[in-house]
């Protein structure tokens, strides 16, 4: 039985096969989740991400890699860019959903199970909560319908106001 979790917490303590990182373009580290997911997983991470950039360029926005998980209690680390919010105008709803469903996409590819996100965009990239909610929430709704490996997806929420949101979002679509 497929499911998604909502959790409040760091997820950098969460043992899923592979969380994902609200990364950047040049996949070289930054501030809140990305920074933490880097300090607690050790140089490896970065080093794979290095690498990463040099073959195949910068990761454009709404698109994902992958690379191991250092130190993390994860098999994966997915690094997916999410849109930076500039007024709702420029495509951001499409790119913030293909970030949840590429990573769901490589995740299913390396057969993992489970699968933990942040909020991606909510944060420095400022993409309004109550959205991003709704558009996450249908994201992996959507690809659980699919067929795929991946039986739980876990939304783990660093601050009070998202773990809210997507709680709210979950109860409105299982009214429907
Ligand atoms: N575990 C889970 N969620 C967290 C954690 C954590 N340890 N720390 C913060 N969050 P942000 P973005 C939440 O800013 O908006 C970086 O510099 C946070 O509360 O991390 O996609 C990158 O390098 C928020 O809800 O990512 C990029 O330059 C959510 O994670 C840029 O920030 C996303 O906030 C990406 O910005």
């Amino acid at each position: 039985m497929k499911r998604i979790e909502i959790i409040r917490g760091d997820i950098t303590k969460v043992q899923a096969d592979a969380i994902v990182n609200a990364a950047n373009s040049f996949l070289m580290g930054g501030g809140g989740v990305d920074g933490a997911i880097h300090f607690a997983g050790g140089p490896e991470i970065i080093k794979e991400c290095m690498r990463i950039v040099a073959m195949q360029g910068e990761c454009p926005t709404g698109q994902a890699v992958v690379t191991g998980a250092g130190l993390l209690p994860a098999k994966f680390v997915i690094h997916t860019v999410g849109p930076v919010w500039e007024g709702g105008m420029q495509g951001e709803p499409l790119l913030l959903a293909a970030c949840y469903s590429n990573s769901l996409g490589l995740a299913a590819k390396l057969h993992c199970q489970s699968v933990a996100f942040p909020n991606i965009s909510t944060g420095i990239y400022g993409y309004p909560k109550k959205q991003a909610a709704a558009i996450a929430f249908e994201a992996v709704e959507t690809f659980l319908g699919g067929n795929s490996s991946i039986e739980d997806v876990i939304f783990v929420c660093f601050d009070e106001e998202n773990y809210r949101l997507l709680l709210a979002e979950q109860r409105l679509r299982a009214g429907q």
